[in-house]
């Protein structure tokens, strides 16, 4: 009980320091879009564009704080060795920047002279790519062709102009350090605000790990992955996207990794109003509502916010679609060369599995969706029957409040879920998001699986 007061505590220590962060980004980043708003194309159906567009959330990571230095937005980009809890029961040791994996989200006005401080804090030498900027030969960051590496302790200070728009990202050059962690995104508001206007606009970064049971750091040459992140963490992890109802919302997708991700949205259709080249003309704009996003591409996607629900945003493929289970396995006979794989076949062991897990880590958890009778006697027995999870209370975080009990079951690998809420449910969590308040879901009875019986 008392480790599970300490875990709490540190959630909300993190919420509280990335509470901060955004405050102080808040303050340090002007609104893009500072000129006075046009009535543009016509009037919006369901709601009228008012204010200067929205900054950039991305969500589990901070911005980087900037100082105005003359003229110039001043950065300072640390590269270093990262503690990353990809979801409660696993920690994985990976590189990023400032105390971040994924690295902090850069935010800049086109037009905008821009500084990056880079100081290498790495046991090896790195450089920095900006991927898809136009900026002079001698910034781009490719080792010994543009630059010398910079060695560990040493720095290195970028300087461009950024005359582009839209939704870039910058990241090591060297292949196994991409693969450690090493991005971040790169947004880049437009001098002229984007029509139609947006009234959320979110930030996402896909990646992919491979970590082996009882280790914390990923085998960066592996060719298959058992731990897939949005933002740098796992569902249930993954803090969900909020949408007032009737608003208009613009959601920016990032790939850094060894896989093609075809990202799905539930029950909306969104166009792609943007690549990793910037905005697309709107006669390009089509309906879809799965775009792959391929290694080193940008999509941005825009949907109305029309129909209130839980609507899961995911990769499809359905590898990705899951968390690797075997670290439940450290204290099983048999650890398959599938990764993925559970060694439960029957009731009592799917639900020795789950109290291993929850009694390693401290959260609530309920039982596994029914089986049949004779499931056992049913070839290719079990699938996905053992894989629910359910772990409410350890990921509860203002942006979870109010959904249905159990909701975090069947949430695993990259994957979120986008809220369409009524004005006061979306004001109710918005107000828990100010006051830093974690939402604890409804408690039930504790209990031991050795004295379970059915219901
Ligand atoms: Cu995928």
């Amino acid at each position: 009980m008392s480790s599970r007061r300490g875990f709490l505590r540190n959630i909300l220590a993190g919420a509280g320091a990335f509470a901060s962060t955004k405050l102080l980004s808040a303050k340090e980043i002007p609104m893009p879009g500072d000129q006075p708003r046009k009535n543009p194309v016509g009037k919006r159906e369901i709601h009228e564009p008012e204010g200067p567009p929205p900054p950039v959330e991305t969500l589990d990571i901070p911005n980087l704080p900037f100082r105005m230095d003359g003229g110039v937005k001043e950065f300072h980009l640390i590269a270093e060795p990262v503690k990353r809890q990809i979801v409660p029961f696993k920690m994985m040791d990976v590189w990023g920047y400032n105390g971040s994996c994924p690295g902090p989200t850069i935010q800049a006005n086109q037009g905008d002279r821009v500084r990056i401080v880079f100081e290498n804090h790495l046991p090896e030498s790195t450089t920095v790519h900006w991927h898809g900027l136009e900026i002079p030969i001698a910034m781009d960051g490719l080792p010994y062709v543009t630059q010398k590496p910079v060695p560990p302790g040493g720095r290195f200070v970028y300087e461009f102009t950024l005359h582009q728009e839209g939704t870039y990202f910058y990241h090591s050059h060297g292949a196994m350090q991409e693969m450690m962690g090493m991005i971040g995104m790169f947004i880049l508001h437009p001098e002229k605000p984007y029509q139609p206007r947006v009234d959320h606009d979110y930030g996402v970064i896909l990646q992919e790990w491979a970590i082996l049971p009882n280790n914390t750091i990923p085998n960066t040459a592996n060719m298959e992955f058992n731990w897939l992140t949005f933002n740098g963490v796992s569902a249930p992890a993954t803090t969900p996207l909020i949408a007032r109802l009737g608003s208009r919302v613009r959601i920016r997708i990032v790939n850094l990794g060894m896989d093609h991700h075809p990202m799905h949205l539930h029950g909306n259709q969104f166009v792609v109003t943007g690549t990793e080249a910037g905005r697309s003309p709107e006669s390009t704009w089509r309906r879809e509502n799965t775009v792959l996003v391929g290694v080193a591409q940008a999509r941005d996607l825009e949907f109305d916010a029309k129909y209130p629900g839980d609507w899961m945003l995911h990769c499809h493929l359905p590898h990705h679609m899951m968390n690797s289970m075997s670290d439940l396995l450290q204290n099983a006979a048999v650890v398959e060369d599938r990764m993925i794989m559970t060694t439960a076949t029957n009731d009592s062991q799917a639900l020795s599995q789950m109290q291993t897990l929850a009694n390693s880590v401290p959260f609530q958890h309920v039982h596994h969706a029914p089986i049949a009778e004779n499931a056992n006697d049913v070839l290719g027995f079990p699938q996905d029957a053992f894989m629910d999870m359910g772990m409410d209370e350890a990921v509860a975080k203002p942006e979870t409040h109010g959904l249905p009990r159990n909701w975090s079951a069947n949430m695993m690998g990259m994957m979120t879920l986008v809220r369409v809420l009524p004005p006061e449910k979306y004001d109710e969590i918005m107000d828990l998001k100010r006051r830093g308040v974690i939402d604890q879901p409804a408690p039930s009875e504790h209990h031991h699986h050795e004295d379970h019986d059915h219901h």
